[in-house]
């Protein structure tokens, strides 16, 4: 079937929750897709960070296809032989006590709430019921009632109360701002190192740092979102990194399922994570072989293949590159070009017209990407990407980026 009709039926019985670029895709191959009449596209946007790997990364197809073969659910009535080597993993991999297995990013950060809350009264001791978790302003970190409580974008929060008690918002980048917002019933301060939908918002230096010395200071656990910043996409394991911080809670979700299966997870200390008693948490499929095992395999892909190493060289290179690029040309839109590793913001004047019809222009152009906000064109390509097709993306972006 052609794009037109298959969007036309789409249309017509498909909740229009999402606006996406008209591109039907059918197939893909490492950063390759390709639609249904055959056209190649560069994937600039690796599905939000969740295809780090590339499309059908050749070992993680063996490992889905193996799995398949042999067991894909037990449900957590039982065991499977396959989460306990995630867990192992996993935490050495990351230098974390525990791991708390989930499917998507939202039951991961609600995962991580429960578990902030829990270890509030249990252990803060915080009077029941009283917990406060402070976020911050254009967070993003999921759909949920109790997530959208804390969202400060209207889009995604009016219609939809009543909320959660407990949250209050500060703004990003202000450490101040935490220290004066922790009361005595403060359980945890989540936030993303860099964020993501607000337009790829890179926090002042040491940001992180002057966070997590406050945190500890006041007893407060430190809860970092790394679903779409973790894994490699700025250049380090996690965004924490850069600034030498193990958040008391991390929570991972996106790639760590290869771009094929949804997995997430929350990792901490057994002092956190061990609030969890049977039956006071779970879900179906989380911690399912199928998933533990393509997770397993996904970060070995990560570790052996020097992914993360290849988007801070990469990284670097198209950032780099880009503004000089940009600076030898006319360049009447662009604002400014923020980002870490392969995570890229092109922030667009407010005069440019709005990032859509940029993303639109590339689209012709056979380059994938998305806007975010009004104004910022977000690149996140697949860390597996080499330097002749970064080469071959500039070109077009900047051909696109100089449009009238
Ligand atoms: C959509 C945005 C990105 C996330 C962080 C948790 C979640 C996400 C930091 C929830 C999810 C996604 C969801 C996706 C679009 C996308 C997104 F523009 F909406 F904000 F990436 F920037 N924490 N982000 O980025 O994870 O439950 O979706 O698995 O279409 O809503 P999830």
């Amino acid at each position: 079937m052609d794009s037109k009709t298959l969007i036309k039926i789409e249309d017509q019985y498909g909740a229009h929750n999402y606006h996406p670029l008209n591109v039907v895709i059918e197939r893909a191959e490492g950063v390759w897709v390709y639609d249904v009449e055959g056209n190649r596209y560069l994937d600039a946007l690796s599905a939000y960070s969740a295809l780090n790997h590339g499309h059908l990364h050749p070992r993680l197809v063996q490992v889905v296809t193996d799995q398949l073969q042999r067991l894909t659910l037990t449900s957590r009535a039982f065991r499977n032989d396959q989460l306990p080597l995630l867990y192992k993993e996993l935490c050495e991999l990351t230098g974390y006590e525990m791991c708390l297995p989930m499917n998507t990013g939202a039951e991961a950060v609600e995962t991580a709430l429960k578990a902030a809350r829990k270890w509030a009264y249990d252990k803060k001791g915080v009077p029941d019921g009283e917990a406060e978790i402070i976020a911050c302003e254009n967070n993003f970190h999921g759909r949920t009632i109790t997530i959208i409580t804390f969202s400060t974008e209207s889009l995604y929060r009016d219609g939809f109360g009543p909320f959660t008690p407990g949250f209050v918002t500060i703004p990003y980048g202000d450490a101040d701002a935490l220290e004066a917002a922790i009361t005595p019933n403060t359980a945890a301060f989540l936030v993303e190192p860099i964020q993501g939908e607000a337009g790829v918002v890179v926090p002042p230096d040491g940001y992180i740092r002057q966070v997590s010395d406050i945190c500890a200071r006041h007893n407060v656990l430190l809860l970092a979102d790394e679903i779409q910043t973790g894994l490699g996409r700025t250049g380090k394991l996690f965004a924490c990194d850069h600034d030498n911080v193990h958040p008391d809670i991390m929570i991972v979700g996106k790639a760590l399922g290869g771009g094929m299966y949804p997995v997430s997870g929350v990792l901490a200390s057994k002092e956190i994570l061990g609030v969890f008693e049977p039956g006071t948490h779970g879900s179906t499929f989380g911690g399912n072989p199928l998933g533990a095992a393509v997770a397993r395999e996904a970060i070995k892909v990560l570790v052996e293949e020097g992914l993360i190493e290849n988007s801070a060289r990469m990284g670097e290179y198209f950032q780099t590159e880009l503004k000089e690029r940009l600076a030898q040309t006319p360049n009447p839109h662009v604002d400014h070009i923020r980002g870490k590793g392969l995570f890229v913001g092109v922030v667009l004047k407010k005069e440019a017209g709005g990032a859509r019809r940029f993303c639109e222009a590339l689209e012709k152009r056979r380059v994938l990407c998305k806007e975010t906000h009004e104004d910022v064109i977000r690149f996140a390509p697949p860390l597996i990407i080499d330097q002749e097709t970064i080469d071959w993306t500039l070109e077009h972006i900047i051909q696109v980026l100089n449009m009238s």
